[in-house]
């Protein structure tokens, strides 16, 4: 199951169960109070929502260091030391890649910056997916780190509204087979 079904199947339970919270509540209304039963279900209640905290606590805690242990993006004021590097310049409305051919199988930085003004440096691989991104803008170097594993032509397209010719604003880098040229 892909992981965007997993979190809807989530969610409907979630629903569910509230739902069926109401419902409960809605039957219980008007039927008269007993004392004992009152304390005994407040006392429930209290000790259901401290183990949801501690579930949900633990949850929040595993997910996110599971999603940001390795955080995508590289540091960017440090040297990343890449065997290739590639200057990107992004303006209205092309792209200046150096150099526009990189090998497979090794870590590229791609260097990210804009003439003018914020343009979104996005690569796509042959098949149409999207490999890596970030933003191209003006006065600032985004470093991107990126290993290639499939020689190929690659689009790059601008992915963030720059005007007039933002559509066509695309280019391609060639990915050759690791020491090739
Ligand atoms: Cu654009």
């Amino acid at each position: 199951m892909i992981f965007q079904n997993v979190v809807w199947t989530l969610v409907l339970v979630g629903m569910g169960l509230v739902a069926v919270g109401f419902i409960y509540v809605v039957a219980q209304a008007g039927k008269p109070a007993d004392e004992v039963a009152t304390r005994k279900s407040t006392h429930t209640a209290h000790v259901l929502q401290a183990w949801l905290f501690a579930v949900l606590l633990v949850g929040f805690v595993a997910g996110s260091w599971a999603t940001l242990h390795r955080f995508p993006i590289p540091p960017q004021h440090a040297e990343l030391g890449a065997p290739q590097v590639v200057e990107v310049v992004g303006r209205q409305w092309s792209w200046q890649i150096t150099p526009d051919t990189v090998q497979a199988g090794s870590t590229v930085e791609f260097r990210v910056t804009s003439a003018d003004v914020n343009h979104g440096f996005a690569i796509y691989a042959p098949d149409g997916r999207i490999v890596a991104q970030t933003q191209a803008m003006p006065g600032f170097t985004n470093k991107l780190l990126y290993a290639f594993r499939q020689p190929g032509t690659y689009t790059v397209q601008c992915l963030e509204y720059c005007g007039l010719a933002h559509a066509p604003m695309r280019t391609t880098i060639q990915v050759v087979a690791p020491g090739g040229k």
